[in-house]
């Protein structure tokens, strides 16, 4: 049954346009500037969008269907406008509205800051799954924080990368709602009094502390085309007005200063490292401050229309986005006892059937811990309950285990205690206090189980399932490439938009020569828009007829941009000895922010953009091969990238890639992996044939073996293949810098003479290779048009599974178990 698309009324548009412009900036529409008109079309937008939120209020005020709370420190959540329009089925008619007006959509659209209150994939994979619970039509609120400063602008000088401040709320956010009336409290430090209130109770009473206001504001969340807005809620932090100017006791005064102080920093700005926890008091404020706000806000929600407490799991489910948001667990179980009288065990009871915990990772340096003193100073009341539910999981381990042949109880408590070594452990906290602890992909959440959480999985293996990512097609494919989009419409119809597995009806076409043509064809025109974007922000000159090779993702060692450049340099080497062999031009594509604080990252970034340079410059390569690095990777250029890219590089040292999502959105644009068998590469290739995609490398077993066995001796593969020698000592020959030391740190993390466990420990000379190998196989398969036509036009056939709808509907079929709001 096909749905009737929404109305959009194209003449109100206009008019409430006309008239923000008049009483916004009491200007003409000739006189406004382009940002004006961007704030007035997108306050028409919002009137639009009001109408259809409040229904959606109402509707599940009706219904009391169960809903989720995803709760994030990040949501990626990029420009609004464009995907609103699209989700509205208003991309047309504002189109031509804009247009009688005399306004280009495009221009207005790109006046939008880019939203980045995220680092990476994980914000950006929570943004994805708010679009597809909209769209779903399920009831679900984002709950996290209104960072002041979002990722940092990334600009780069003298091709290092220098951090600009994120200024995004310069102009204000036309599509947020302030909302006062829910401002709520939240206290930090002080300590804890016991006391026996008058029916008896021993209560717990937080005392001496300092406490902030939290005020949440509202960001409308748009489903496709079916009515639905949800709500993304952030906090921002405000000093509580407690000043009595006739209270001028010194110690009051004192407080109220330091209170503010909080308060204005808490919120400032987001920490901008991905994959990796700094360990700052800073950090674990934000982490409380807004947990804090957002439970007391569920509670309060739930008891407008229920009266048992006893029962809120029934109608409410906490998602906790890794452990960043983790300390809702004992934020829940504190608010349960201390303000609704529930014992422990009801408590308890309560919190482990309402939260659920995403793991992200299994790099080391992301595991958070805080220092058990930190920790217990910020948070008094909040650490006696995790010490309390600590105790209590010690004491199962033991009554489980003692006793039981060859198993050592001591090795379980170290392995398994919240409380251990004086740190706070918040993924235990997090798998001992839900019910449901998901991996990302197949891969990673084996990983988990097999060696990560062995010990948690054995205990209580129903706990666990897999959750493989997804990435909205609405966003991806139907905003980000309207010809490609216009295509497999016009092939298979429309509803791919809500229904991903459609896709998979373009196969009939793989080997189809006009449809071949028509794809490519619309690949090279997104390849010439890209070229545009790079001359205009590069000044570099691109050829869209090469292949353009894309790693656009954030700097890590483990992603192996370091791989890649290598061999851009082993590759110039070659053209410079061979300038007679065939070459297919080739134009590879850095996008990446490192961490303000992560040297090799940084470096790593010099040393792309020095390459680039000689590169580019040397008339011996003639334009066969480009190095460019697209300067402030973020949502907004993504969408462009990922349109154009022939080749998809995902070459994550095997194991360390939790599931990857950039691999997901080249794939549905067309474009052909070129990756190692980690996270959801390995399912890509299991959906698409391994003659589809071209893999490489070490696997995550040989990777994990030689881990095991104190790592590997890079010095025998440099002193054997001469590439690999000539292409590191290029590193430090003046090459690529008149300072032959610059790059010497990365040459040393390579081959780390001194010490050789700790050299090249994300492999990348046990995999350069075999990743020369691939690259070979790949160019070839270029040459032959037919041949790559198809297997790129295969890859947006087989991406149905990468959905985030698939992925929501997963959690909501087996661990949320929510209702559908009917419209
Ligand atoms: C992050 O972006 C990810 C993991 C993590 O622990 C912290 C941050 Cl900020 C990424 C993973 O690296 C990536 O593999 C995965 O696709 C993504 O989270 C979403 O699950």
């Amino acid at each position: 049954m096909k749905k009737k698309p929404l109305k959009f009324d194209k003449d109100l548009f206009k008019r409430s346009v006309q008239y923000n412009v008049k009483t916004l900036y009491r200007k003409t529409m000739e006189e406004a500037t382009e940002q004006e008109l961007y704030q007035a079309s997108a306050y028409a937008l919002k009137d639009a969008i009001v109408d259809h939120w409040m229904t959606t209020q109402k509707k599940a005020a009706e219904q009391d269907p169960k809903i989720v709370y995803y709760m994030s420190m990040e949501f990626l959540m990029g420009r609004a406008f464009g995907n609103n329009l699209i989700n509205l089925q208003a991309y047309k008619p504002v189109k031509e509205a804009l247009d009688e007006l005399n306004i280009d959509l495009n221009l207005i659209e790109d006046q939008e800051p880019d939203p980045a209150l995220g680092n990476g994939g994980l914000g950006r994979l929570a943004a994805c799954f708010l679009d597809s619970l909209s769209t779903l039509g399920y009831v679900a609120y984002g709950c996290g924080i209104r960072y002041k400063y979002g990722m940092f602008r990334q600009k780069i000088q003298d091709g290092y990368q220098v951090e600009v401040p994120d200024t995004w709320l310069e102009n204000g956010n036309p599509f947020e709602l302030r909302r006062n009336e829910y401002a709520k409290e939240v206290k930090f430090g002080g300590y804890v009094n016991m006391y026996t209130d008058e029916r008896g109770r021993t209560m717990f009473k937080q005392e001496g502390y300092q406490v902030v206001r939290a005020v949440p504001y509202d960001l409308p969340v748009v489903g496709y085309g079916n009515g639905v807005v949800n709500t993304l809620r952030i906090w921002d932090a405000e000093p509580i007005q407690c000043f009595q100017l006739d209270s001028f006791d010194k110690g009051d005064y004192q407080k109220a200063v330091e209170q503010e102080n909080l308060a204005s920093q808490l919120c400032e700005v987001l920490y901008p490292n991905d994959n990796h926890i700094a360990g700052k008091e800073l950090r674990l404020k934000q982490q409380y401050f807004f947990i804090s706000a957002s439970v007391q806000t569920a509670l309060q929600r739930y008891l407008k229309h229920h009266e048992d407490i006893r029962k809120f799991y029934e109608k409410n489910v906490f998602q906790l986005n890794d452990t960043h948001p983790t300390v809702a667990v004992a934020e829940l179980m504190r608010l349960l006892m201390d303000e609704y009288y529930l014992s422990w065990d009801e408590a308890w009871d309560v919190t482990t059937k309402t939260c659920c915990y995403t793991n992200h990772t299994i790099m080391a340096e992301a595991l958070e811990k805080w220092p058990v003193d930190l920790f217990q100073r910020l948070l008094p009341r909040i650490y006696q309950i995790v010490d309390e539910i600590n105790r209590r999981f010690v004491d199962q381990i033991m009554r489980q285990y003692s006793g039981s042949a060859g198993i050592d109880v001591q090795a379980k408590i170290r392995s398994m205690a919240i409380l251990y070594d004086n740190q706070v452990k918040m993924a235990h906290l997090a798998i001992v206090g839900g019910h449901s602890v998901n991996g990302v992909a197949r891969l990673h959440t084996e990983i988990l189980e097999k060696r990560e959480l062995k010990d948690f999985y054995e205990m209580m293996p129903e706990k666990f399932n897999n959750k493989t990512n997804g990435i909205t097609q609405r966003r991806f494919l139907l905003h980000a490439n309207p010809l490609l989009a216009d295509w497999v419409t016009e092939k298979i119809g429309d509803d791919w938009i809500v229904d991903l597995s459609q896709m998979e009806k373009l196969k009939a076409f793989a080997d189809d020569k006009k449809a071949q043509q028509e794809f490519m064809d619309i690949k090279l025109q997104n390849k010439k828009r890209l070229a545009k974007y790079i001359l205009k922000h590069n000044g570099i000159e691109v050829d869209p007829k090469s292949i353009f090779d894309v790693q656009v993702k954030r700097l890590h060692e483990y992603k192996r941009q370091l791989l890649n450049i290598l061999q851009v340099i082993h590759k110039y080497n070659d053209i410079k000895t061979h300038p007679n062999k065939d070459f297919y031009p080739k134009t590879y594509i850095f996008g990446a922010k490192a961490a303000a604080g992560y040297l090799t990252a940084k470096l790593t970034i010099k040393l792309i953009n020095a390459v680039a340079d000689v590169v580019n410059n040397d008339p011996d390569i003639d334009g066969k091969i480009k190095v460019v690095f697209i300067e402030d990777y973020k949502v907004s250029n993504a969408e462009l990238i990922f349109a154009a890219a022939d080749v998809s590089e995902q070459i994550s040292t095997a194991s360390k890639e939790a599931s990857g999502t950039g691999n997901m959105k080249m794939m549905l644009n067309g474009a052909i992996t070129l990756g190692t068998l980690d996270g959801a590469n390995v399912e890509i290739v299991n959906e698409v044939g391994e003659e589809n995609a071209f893999i490489f490398g070490l696997t995550s077993q040989e990777v994990m073996d030689y881990e095991r066995n104190g790592g590997y001796n890079p010095m025998d593969i440099y002193n054997s293949n001469p590439n690999v020698k000539k292409v590191l000592d290029m590193l430090v020959d003046g090459t690529f810098s008149n300072d032959r030391e610059l790059f010497r740190p990365l040459y040393n993390c390579l081959l780390n003479t001194v010490n050789s466990n700790k050299a090249d420990q994300y492999f990348i000379l046990k995999d350069f290779e075999s990743y020369l190998e691939a690259q070979k196989r790949i160019s070839d398969a270029y040459q032959d048009k037919k041949r790559w036509a198809k297997m790129a036009l295969l890859n947006t056939a087989s991406c149905g599974k990468f959905s985030s709808d698939r992925t929501i509907q997963e959690y909501v079929d087996e661990v949320w178990h929510l209702d559908k709001l009917e419209m």
